[in-house]
């Protein structure tokens, strides 16, 4: 194909491959800076392989800027230095609420100004400075920051990302312009690139920020080009003969204009409150954006005013980095232990030398399954990095494996229960080992009653976990329908309680016996009945008895309910002690108000829920049960699948995630609505 049309006269060449780069300069455009593809990516490989043909044919046709050569150059010795013709300032930190007011008072005093400041207010990505520098539309040389006067000339590694244009899209390019950014590797590149690393037995990388800076300091640029490198710009350098706008935020804008990457999440914003808002917003947002960020940086939006406020000692007086605590950090595993669950499911848990991690200490960390824990290989005394992001629960995030102490054995799965000494099973194909024990295993008894007093079952009011482990331990309870005998006197003899303590206890244990159909059979804790399964079966069955009495063909008659959970149900009320512990909860005076009518249930049936931000007329536990109700259900995360969100005030990372799948939200009102409230 090339060479037929390399074939042409010289005219019609020429012609071609200035029509290939415009084209493919587009492509990228739309691509990068707008993030909006115009064609499949086989189509953009097939334009530049065409174009790479004919430069090769034709060496004359081929220019600096020209799209394939982003790869290629020779590796250097050594990286040339680049003195800033502009000095690459550093941000002043901010660490707290006070941090940032403090900052914004300063600058109303300064420039003696009243009323309220607009922020650029941006994501602060955990990258790498650079400097760009475009001369009459072309790229011509990048640099890394360096010591902010002095970087380093990487313009090789640099024209092999491909967010960076290698000509502005513009007619009238000024002389010179100069733009600064963050290089970053995106996390999922990341995570890619360091698992092909350690298959290759090469080193891998402790994070997103060392392998971008990793990447970029290779002397052979083709390693550059390897590696998923991306680029975001949030400044100007030196710029000569350009007629530039009057704030911060329409240069970025510009600058988008002219082809350059700029991040989706920056905004205007007025005042302290508007940072700290955005601030907030953000830290939301964090554990779901593609890429790390390790705080946010408001800027003075206004040009004027940062040229009256300037610098002091190398960093901007009208522009701070306000940092979010961090959310990885290097421990070691001093031990791994299994916890056993109520269903008897061993939970791998590692131990850890205690480590500042996402605002809070963490000793422990969950390694999820025996898959997780051979899949990231750790091993006791190893090094590992430890994440918390948000609320989520801490975990290891991966081991580094070149820090491994000499002799480290793999953890094996044990074969009998750590707690009661019975054997462990796992099935085929099953990411899941279990404790054969059932209720002789007191970790596992210990497990079902701690579910059968939670707050979305029986709602026991002050029937804490380490009361459940005294009373298990004492052996003065072995089942929940022990909890209804237990006296107050003795109650009171447990660690931490007392006279008045031990009858309120009693009195909440006993309160607890009003409850519904679906929360008793969500606190029976049969396997795979969880609090929507549990509303659908009462619904159904109307009644206990009833649904004792099904087998699997009626119980897959309830919506929801397949051969597997039908077995699982059925198999619960057939067993001998299940059904002796049932009596006896009916007999000690469970009782609920008979569920209402199904025809007035079914109007959300099929219809799944996210719950998100604060409602101003109701709590979270009444929207949801509201919602239950009318046979809808409840999830925690956004998908395609979800088909309403409610937003509350504050709403925060679920909404934006519901407005980018175009899934409905409901404000509160629109809410109350639907349910006919
Ligand atoms: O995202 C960033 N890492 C970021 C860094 C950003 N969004 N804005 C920045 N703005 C500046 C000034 C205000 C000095 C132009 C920066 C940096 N500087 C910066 N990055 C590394 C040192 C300084």
């Amino acid at each position: 194909m090339c060479a037929q049309k390399a074939s042409g006269s010289p005219d019609k060449t020429a012609a071609r491959v200035a029509e290939l780069k415009e084209t493919l300069d587009r492509y990228n455009y739309r691509y990068h800076a707008l993030d909006d593809p115009e064609v499949p990516d086989a189509e953009y490989d097939k334009l530049l392989r065409e174009l790479r043909g004919l430069e090769t044919q034709h060496p004359e046709l081929l220019t600096a800027d020209s799209l394939t050569q982003r790869v290629g150059a020779a590796p250097v010795a050594a990286f040339g230095a680049v003195k800033h013709r502009l000095a690459m300032l550093s941000l002043d930190n901010a660490f707290s609420d006070e941090d940032v007011r403090d900052f914004d008072r300063r600058i109303r005093e300064r420039l003696a100004i009243e009323g309220p400041i607009r922020y650029s207010a941006e994501p602060k990505l955990d990258g790498l400075a650079i400097n760009a520098r475009y001369e009459h539309g072309v790229f011509v040389q990048g640099a890394t920051r360096g010591d902010g006067e002095t970087g380093e000339d990487i313009t090789q590694n640099l024209k092999t990302i491909k967010a960076l244009p290698l000509k502005l899209r513009t007619g009238k390019p000024p002389p010179v312009l100069e733009v600064r950014g963050e290089v970053f590797m995106p996390l999922a590149g990341f995570e890619r690139f360091n698992e092909q690393a350690i298959a290759r037995g090469e080193k891998s990388f402790v994070n997103p920020r060392n392998a971008a800076a990793g990447s970029l300091r290779q002397l052979d640029p083709r390693m550059t080009a390897a590696r998923p490198l991306d680029l975001f710009i949030y400044a100007l350098g030196i710029v000569e003969g350009a007629e530039l706008p009057a704030e911060h935020s329409a240069t970025l804008q510009a600058l988008r204009q002219w082809g350059f990457k700029i991040c989706q999440q920056s905004r205007v914003v007025e005042s302290a409150d508007g940072c700290l808002d955005y601030y907030r917003e953000m830290g939301a947002l964090r554990s779901s954006l593609p890429y790390q960020i390790d705080g946010v940086v408001y800027k003075v939006d206004d040009l004027e005013l940062q040229r009256q406020l300037g610098f002091v000692s190398r960093a901007p007086r009208w522009a701070v980095a306000h940092k979010f605590p961090a959310e990885e950090a290097l421990t070691t595993v001093r031990g791994i232990e299994f916890q056993v669950g109520r269903t008897g499911a061993l939970t791998p848990v590692a131990r850890l030398e205690p480590v500042f991690v996402g605002g809070v200490t963490v000793s422990n960390a969950t390694l999820h399954n025996m898959d997780e824990l051979t899949r990231k290989d750790v091993r006791v005394g190893d090094t590992v990095v430890i994440r918390r992001a948000g609320d989520v629960i801490p975990e290891v995030a991966r081991v580094l494996p070149e820090r491994r102490v000499a002799g480290a054995s793999p953890v094996v799965l044990p074969s009998v229960c750590p707690v009661c000494g019975s054997p462990v099973v796992r099935e085929a194909e099953q990411a899941v080992a279990r404790c054969t024990g059932g209720r002789i295993c007191a970790a596992q008894r210990k497990e079902e009653i701690k579910h059968f007093a939670s707050r979305r079952a029986l709602d026991i009011q002050g029937l804490g976990d380490k009361l459940i482990e005294q009373l298990v331990d004492k052996e003065w309870v072995r089942t929940p329908a022990d909890l209804f005998t237990l006296e107050s006197e003795r109650l009171s003899t447990l660690d931490r309680m007392g006279e008045k303590s031990g009858q309120k206890l009693q009195a909440a244990i006993a309160a607890a016996k009003h409850t519904t159909l679906s929360r008793f059979l969500y606190a029976l804790g049969i396997r795979d009945v969880g609090e929507a399964t549990a509303h659908l079966l009462a619904q159904h069955f109307r009644a206990i008895e009833p649904l004792r009495l099904a087998d699997e063909d009626e119980m897959q008659r309830v919506p929801d309910v397949g051969p597997v959970v039908a077995k699982n149900i059925v198999a619960y009320f057939r067993d001998p002690e299940n059904a002796g512990i049932v009596d006896r909860l009916l007999a000690d005076g469970i009782d609920w108000p008979a569920p209402a009518p199904p025809e007035a249930a079914a109007e959300l049936a099929g219809k799944t829920f996210v719950l998100t931000g604060t409602l101003q007329t109701m709590t979270r536990e009444a929207a949801e049960e509201a919602v239950l109700k009318l046979g809808g259900k409840v999830s925690g995360s956004v998908s395609k699948k979800t088909h309403y969100v409610v937003a509350g005030t504050e709403a925060g990372s679920k909404l934006k995630k519901a407005q980018d799948l175009g899934v409905t939200v409901l404000d509160e009102p629109a809410f109350l609505k639907l349910l006919k409230k």
